[in-house]
């Protein structure tokens, strides 16, 4: 038996419950015995009126200890625990602090009351882990809040403060200062009172609307994607409104062990765990990142200045540098909209904003970057501009100091050649809109040295980021593997499937959108100049799938002008254009292609082969370090549904055998310039997966 995490005290006729499990009290098995034990011993002490439970360390219970998962069950079970803490006749209030999440606030609503720090947060996120909440949340949260809230709150996972709380009845008090004293005053108030003591199960349902409980479960259901728990999570919700709480809580479990034991959970589970290690990258534990003060950014365009909000937004100063009084106005005016852009949504205040705009100053020249501890440049895509700067920029910065490019597919060591410090000289790819988008690539160089890595890791954790660590490639890991996938995408259109068909699969997939609405979203020029800048070095034996020039030779660049590969002048969602398709038809007509039947799973299976094997080549290549690497970038940057893992992750659930079918059938249809990845090969037929295979290195 492992030692028991939570120990009882006294104060005076109040027994202190002190759970003790850092770094975030998870509810190992040994803190659930504890817990149970207290109980029984609070029970039977007579000279104990009422019990506070209160938490070690920086947070109340966070949750289930998710590496326990899959395990099998461990006795005490947490329903059985929180069972046993309803049944006691005296009242327990749980004193709240950090984040109560899941099965901690489960825990929670099994106490008799709540009082809450003003600081803290309370949450169902199970839903995020794939599974619904296990232990009592879908059956004692409605008994607080009514149905429809506890709805949202279990389906969405998020987290609220703790005033929310309290208006919604979660909570039963905020309170400041020290919270086990606010607590002990807040239960003897109650038992001075005489008040009954009464179980939240036991607690009546509020009003029920079944009209409501219907449209809110569709809405979930359509904005899943193919995610099975917040579904799940609604029906048991609703549950309460016809079950008794003891059948309520029978149906909460059944579903709860059939979802945990699913690919969907087993993929959730994985992402949060991989979400955390992707920075934390092995060789580097002992490199130290220079301290970062000030950053300083090259070019206030439309990624410059969302890399600076995104910097401003996490408190730190920057100062861009621009080329003239002009450009360093006009990439006022975008700063300016894109908080503009917040307070309207409602995610900001306008002394927020105001507060966050006051970090960024915009220079003219390049002077105004000296005292910068790293740089980050975002100027336009051309080697020799960027050559030309670096060589500038390394005569201002103090030795030391780091340079980063956001280039998305030039040659950083080509790049970092033109410096005196190239083992200061990085990658650090954002994606658009920069504040926005959770991934960053942090690209090494041939000569980049740990420090510089560090820093650069460090700096994107800082300011929310996701950050994985690339070698230099061209497109590095990410728009690598997509231009691997458009490249199909678009033979799929030459060969019969229409760009429609390739969205709406791709979508039922679960991704957010598919590729050609995206290509509408983001504009078809700046990828049709760089064809024609590249159209004398192309391969003319490889396959080149005319019909997107074709489309922007009539001037349709996508959304921006009303019509790209879909109709915009409906003014809202991509609509199929007849004249497209006729222009399709015709171009297989003069290629002699008989077009083919492409089914919703075809296109998703050559998708996923695409993606798994391109990713496979970017890991022979130690381009990626770990299958997590690609998985992370394909979740935060292209969205992959986080529900299937990433592409890797679920090529070992499918098996790579069957990856690899997939690839060679594509192969067999002409797989033009498109080759097993000689890893997926070796795995697949020697019965490895790629965990295996990163475990092996
Ligand atoms: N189980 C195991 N390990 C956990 C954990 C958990 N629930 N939560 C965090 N960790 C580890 C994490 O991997 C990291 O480890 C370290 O703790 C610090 O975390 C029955 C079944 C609490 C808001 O989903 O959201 O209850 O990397 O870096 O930014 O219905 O962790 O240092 O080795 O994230 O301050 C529901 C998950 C479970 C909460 C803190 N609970 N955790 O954030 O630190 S399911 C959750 C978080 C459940 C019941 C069901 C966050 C945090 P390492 P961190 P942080």
């Amino acid at each position: 038996m492992s030692e028991i995490l939570a120990r009882v005290e006294h104060r005076d006729d109040i027994a202190l419950i002190v759970v003790d499990n850092p770094p975030v009290n998870a509810l190992s098995q040994a803190v659930r015995e504890g817990l149970n034990r207290a109980v029984v011993e609070i029970a039977a002490d007579e000279s104990v009126k009422g019990a506070v439970l209160v938490c070690a360390g920086r947070t109340f219970i966070a949750g289930a200890d998710i590496k326990e998962f899959g395990k099998g069950p461990l006795e005490p079970s947490l329903p059985d625990t929180i069972a046993t803490m309803e049944t006691l006749q005296k009242p327990i209030v749980a004193a709240l602090h950090g984040t109560a999440l899941g099965g901690g606030l489960e825990v929670a609503l099994g106490c008799h009351y709540r009082v809450i720090d003003r600081g803290g947060q309370v949450g169902l996120p199970e839903v995020t882990l794939g599974i619904i909440p296990g232990a009592g949340g879908t059956q004692r949260l409605p008994r607080l809040t009514g149905i429809e809230q506890a709805i949202e709150l279990i389906t969405s996972g998020k987290r609220i403060g703790a005033e929310k709380a309290l208006a919604f009845g979660i909570a039963d008090k905020v309170v400041d200062g020290d919270l086990t004293a606010a607590a002990i005053a807040f239960l003897k108030e109650k038992l001075s009172a005489g008040e009954a003591v009464v179980p939240v199960s036991a607690r009546p349902v509020g009003k029920v609307d079944q009209t409501r409980i219907g449209e809110q479960i569709a809405k979930v259901t359509k904005k899943a994607r193919g995610q099975l728990s917040p579904v799940k999570a609604a029906e048991s919700v609703a549950n309460t409104a016809t079950l008794s709480f003891a059948d309520g809580m029978a149906r909460e479990r059944a579903i709860f062990e059939e979802l945990v034991a699913s690919d969907q959970s087993k993929a959730l589970r994985y992402a949060f765990f991989a979400e955390r290690a992707v920075s934390k990258v092995p060789g580097l534990e002992d490199a130290e990142a220079k301290e970062v003060r000030t950053v300083g950014i090259v070019g206030a365009g439309t990624m410059g200045s969302g890399i600076a909000v995104a910097f401003a937004d996490a408190g730190m100063r920057v100062i861009m540098s621009e080329m003239s009084g002009e450009a360093a106005d006009a990439g006022r005016d975008r700063i300016d909209r894109i908080y503009a852009d917040q307070v309207q949504r409602g995610r900001l205040t306008e002394d927020m904003t105001a507060e966050r705009q006051m970090r960024i100053t915009i220079a003219v020249g390049l002077e105004a970057l000296a005292g910068a501890d790293l740089v980050v440049e975002a100027v336009f895509e051309d080697l020799d501009v960027k050559k030309d700067l670096f060589a500038r920029l390394d005569g201002i910065l103090a030795p030391g100091a780091v340079l980063a490019t956001n280039t998305s597919y030039l040659d950083i060591d080509a790049i970092a050649a033109a410096t005196s410090r190239p083992d200061s000289v990085c990658g650090m790819h954002f994606f658009s809109p920069a504040n926005v988008m959770k991934l960053l690539e942090v690209v090494r160089a041939a000569k980049t040295d740990d420090r510089t890595v560090k820093t650069a890791l460090d700096l994107a954790r800082r300011i929310g980021k996701v950050a994985v660590l690339s070698g230099v490639c061209d497109g590095f890991i990410g728009n690598r593997i997509w231009a691997a996938w458009r490249k199909q995408a678009e033979f799929l259109v030459e060969d019969g499937a229409y760009p429609e068909d390739i969205d709406a699969a791709v979508t039922a997939f679960g991704f957010p959108m598919g590729p050609f609405a995206v290509y509408d979203l983001s504009g078809l020029d700046i990828a049709w100049a760089q064809r024609k800048r590249h159209a004398a070095t192309r391969d003319p034996a490889a396959r080149y799938v005319e019909i997107p020039d074709r489309i922007c030779e009539l001037g349709r660049f996508g959304r921006k002008t009303g019509a790209g590969w879909y109709d915009y002048s409906g003014g809202g969602a991509p609509a199929p254009d007849p004249s497209i398709r006729q222009m399709i038809e015709a171009h297989r007509d003069e290629k002699g292609i008989v077009p083919q039947h492409f089914t919703a799973e075809d296109i998703q299976r050559r998708m996923r082969a695409t993606m798994v094997n391109e990713g496979a080549n970017i890991l022979a290549e130690k381009i990626a370090h770990r299958p997590l690497d690609v998985d992370m970038v394909m979740l935060f940057g292209y969205g992959y549904p986080r529900w299937r893992g990433g592409p890797m992750f679920e090529a070992d659930l499918v098996g790579l055998p069957q990856i690899l079918e997939d690839v060679r059938e594509m192969c067999a249809a002409g797989g033009h310039g498109f080759a097993p990845s000689p890893l997926l090969v070796e795995l697949a037929e020697s019965g490895k997966s790629f965990a295996d295979w990163a475990e092996d290195k």
